[in-house]
């Protein structure tokens, strides 16, 4: 078995990798990652000499970069190559529609003219919009994206549902909610937050710290994702997560406990435009379907992941140098 697999060095896609190298060693993996700010091959040095993998940089929107890759005989692609940070596509949409819907379509059209088997599409519970205090996102709940990022992610889910229904590739989009865990870029809210923290900088929490995500321990979305490249039902959606919504303001102050840091910390900051109020995930159907079970409970995964991130500071210090430190000043000045 030959896989794909579109942005490997970054976040969960490089605890994707790590986990297809270690449960399936025999399988060749192929990364193909253009290496952006969030991009870090440091995420992958313990594969870096197995026999079986090899990393290639390039970008997914590039036709003939990707197109050799995509002839040589690749059985499925698994696309996690995206521009991921909502904040970002608020200062900069014109990348997120690059990357996210060219790109994944530049991949579609390779995988429908070389007869791929199968193409995973990893999407985001960001895609149905926003939820009231109750209720839950299905697979069948309609589309409302509501920022830049979550739009170019819902046109690139709407590209890979046209290509199966249009050419009969076999497809699944997989929408999880957020992630936690090692190797997270720390402009995400858990590890930003860890990050301040330790250095008792403010905690910048937006609006009144009352929006609620699901998390989810990467790991356990890592396995959604091995079940449905797998078992999944030719053009199927399944959606993951663990039904842990915590809020903002729970979040950042579980972390300063564990971290022994004080709430005073704790800084308001003007809200995100359009954030998003509630999400939360009814996964019921990868769970009845694919035999899907969650392995890690909210409350240790998220103390575990503090102790990571103690405990692998250099990985961070290298992150907080260059590319990192630019984007910061532009979003926050020089708070
Ligand atoms: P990330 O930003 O950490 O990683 C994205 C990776 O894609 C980086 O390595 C980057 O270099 C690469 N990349 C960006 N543009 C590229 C291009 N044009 N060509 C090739 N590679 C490119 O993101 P993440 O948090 O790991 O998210 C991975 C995927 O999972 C994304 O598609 C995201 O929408 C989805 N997702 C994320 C979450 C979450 O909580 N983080 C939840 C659900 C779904
Ligand atoms: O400094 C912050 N302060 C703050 O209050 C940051 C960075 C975030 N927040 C809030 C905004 C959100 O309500 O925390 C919540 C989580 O924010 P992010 O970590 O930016 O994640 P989110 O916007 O929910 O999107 C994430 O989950 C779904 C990923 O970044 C997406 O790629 C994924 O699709």
């Amino acid at each position: 078995m030959k896989l794909l697999i579109t942005g490997g060095a970054g976040f969960i896609g490089s605890n994707f990798v790590l986990y297809m190298a270690k449960n399936y060693p025999d399988y060749q993996l192929i990364n193909v990652d253009a290496l952006t700010y969030a991009g870090n091959l440091e995420n992958l040095r313990s594969v870096e000499q197995h026999p079986n993998y090899r990393f290639v940089k390039a970008d997914i929107a590039d036709r003939a970069a990707m197109e050799p890759l995509l002839a040589d005989g690749v059985d499925i692609v698994v696309n996690f190559a995206a521009e991921s940070h909502v904040d970002r596509s608020i200062l900069e949409p014109e990348i997120f529609v690059r990357t996210n819907i060219m790109g994944t379509q530049t991949l579609l059209d390779l995988a429908k003219k070389y007869n791929i088997s199968k193409f995973v599409q990893v999407s985001t519970d960001e895609v149905y919009g926003t939820l009231g205090d109750t209720g839950l996102f299905t697979e069948e709940t309609p589309l409302a994206a509501n920022s830049p990022y979550s739009a170019s992610k819902a046109g690139a889910d709407l590209l890979v549902r046209a290509y199966h229904e249009t050419f009969g590739l076999n497809v699944n989009i997989t929408r999880c909610s957020n992630n936690y865990g090692p190797y997270q870029f720390p402009e995400k809210l858990i590890p930003l937050m860890i990050q301040n923290a330790l250095n008792d900088k403010p905690l910048p929490v937006y609006g009144d710290g009352l929006n609620v995500r699901d998390w989810l321990y990467v790991e356990d979305h890592c396995s959604a994702i091995d079940l449905v490249l797998h078992k999944g039902r030719s053009g199927e959606v399944y959606n993951v997560g663990g039904r842990n919504e915590r809020n903002n303001l729970q979040v950042v102050r579980t972390i300063l406990a564990e971290l022994g840091k004080p709430e005073s910390l704790i800084t308001y900051v003007t809200d995100r435009l359009g954030h998003d109020r509630r999400y939360a995930i009814d996964a019921d159907k990868i769970r009845n379907e694919l035999g899907w079970q969650p392995k890690y409970d909210y409350e240790n995964g998220i103390k575990e992941t503090v102790r990571w991130y103690l405990e692998h500071s250099e990985w961070m210090e290298q992150i907080l140098s260059g590319a990192y430190q630019d984007y910061f000043k532009t979003q926050y000045g020089d708070r």
